[in-house]
């Protein structure tokens, strides 16, 4: 039974960044309830109210792996990792995006499926062969009636923005042969509990997985987990590497029965857990209200830095808006000049001179906290001071 433990109120579409000014009266039909609720048998986190996934990625979809350093890393390694320990002769990426990954592998040994056609046509002109398509059963028999069998299939940050899981994992098996392996990577619900963070829940991350509802998810297509690995990256995620339980040449290693027992420790399991989250998730919105407001009371100039999806969420549960964050700098060309949907704060192309005369900057890309403080060194000596909400609300 799915049990709702999370109300982030009317939210519009993430990552549909307005064009122009629009007030919020005029968009009330664009926006659409945000509630997450726990699926007591299968442990599955889901948003309650889905968005057909044709609103969602189309030919604009505006957002980039390699506009960070720490996602091309990240892949770069990942990619020597998957070589050396699986040395895969057909390569399968399922949300290629623009490419951030597979451009570490030799172009035939690589099939993309992505799709928003902008992204799908960077791939494809740079020699990766891309379906632009979603992931459905009949692509899948499609790249069969062509390839035959794939033996490395990969997925960072996909999956859970796709509805229907039972076709995913059902055309994924369609084309993994039989010694194939699956490795699929998304932001743990474990660490967005113990971050508190509530923004990891907008229209496109239609699940938040852990690994105990992906142990239930993947049994029923005859699959196990045989490794596990936590990752700093999207504020907290993990990579699954998961098989065909026929294949008994993999052992599964501990990192398996250790996470999931961390998470049945942390209460994973239980429906309390989820309640106490969304209660906390309701202080916290009020604690960070507190700090804008007494910011703004001191005539404090305040801007945010990363126009994130995930900042979506927080500006529009919590009710930030132009009179609060002056705007918005973000590297990624196509946000530029745009505004942030639902709350109409404008975004500008990233250039350092945006950051004089700032007092705080709201940190939309807290996952990236890291990277950022680096490049900004300028502004902390300055005084400058960043504002986040995760964990908790405060100033850093
Ligand atoms: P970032 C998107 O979420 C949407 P978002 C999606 N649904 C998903 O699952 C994750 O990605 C993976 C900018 N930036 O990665 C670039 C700077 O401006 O946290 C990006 O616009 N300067 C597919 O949007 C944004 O911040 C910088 O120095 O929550 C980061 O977006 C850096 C490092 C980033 O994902």
């Amino acid at each position: 039974m799915n049990k709702k433990f999370l109300d982030l109120g009317l939210q519009p579409l993430a990552n549909r960044y307005l064009n122009s000014y629009k007030k919020l009266s005029a968009n009330k039909k664009e926006l659409y309830k945000l509630t997450v609720g726990f699926n007591t048998k299968t442990k599955l986190v889901s948003l309650i109210n889905k968005i057909p996934d044709k609103k969602m990625f189309d030919s604009s979809y505006p957002y980039k792996s390699s506009m960070s350093k720490t996602m091309t890393d990240s892949f770069k390694k990942l990619s020597a990792k998957i070589k050396k320990r699986f040395n895969p002769k057909l390569f399968l990426e399922i949300g290629s995006n623009d490419g951030a990954l597979i451009k570490n592998f030799d172009k035939d040994k690589v099939i993309c499926v992505e799709p928003c056609s902008n992204l799908a046509k960077i791939t494809n002109l740079k020699g990766y062969f891309t379906y632009n398509n979603y992931w459905n059963l009949s692509l899948s028999n499609k790249i069969k009636s062509k390839f035959n069998f794939v033996d490395v299939i990969y997925s960072a940050n996909t999956i859970t923005h796709i509805n229907n899981l039972n076709e995913v994992f059902k055309s994924i098996t369609n084309i993994l042969d039989e010694n194939g392996i699956l490795i699929i990577e998304d932001p743990s619900f474990l660490e967005c509990i113990k971050k508190l963070s509530y923004d990891q829940f907008y229209n496109e991350h239609i699940y938040v997985f852990s690994a105990l509802s992906v142990r239930q998810l993947i049994g029923k297509f005859g699959l196990e987990l045989f490794d596990i690995e936590k990752l700093d990256t999207h504020g907290g995620s993990l990579r699954y590497y998961i098989k065909r339980i026929n294949n008994k040449k993999i052992k599964i290693k501990n990192s398996v029965s250790k996470q999931l027992s961390n998470e049945l420790k942390f209460g994973l399991g239980k429906y309390l857990t989820y309640k106490n989250f969304g209660i906390s998730v309701n202080k916290s919105k009020n604690n960070l209200i507190k700090i804008f407001k007494k910011l703004k009371s001191k005539n404090m100039k305040i801007i945010g830095y990363g126009a994130t999806a995930k900042a979506c969420t927080v500006l529009n549960y919590c009710k930030i808006g132009r009179d609060i964050i002056d705007y918005f700098v973000d590297t990624t060309p196509d946000k530029s000049n745009k505004y942030m949907p639902g709350k109409n704060i404008k975004i500008f192309k990233y250039d350092r001179k945006l950051l004089t005369n700032v007092d705080y900057i709201y940190l939309g890309a807290w996952n990236f906290k890291k990277e950022i403080f680096n490049k900004e060194k300028n502004f902390i000596k300055r005084g400058g001071k960043f504002i986040t909400h995760v964990p908790s609300p405060k100033i850093i």
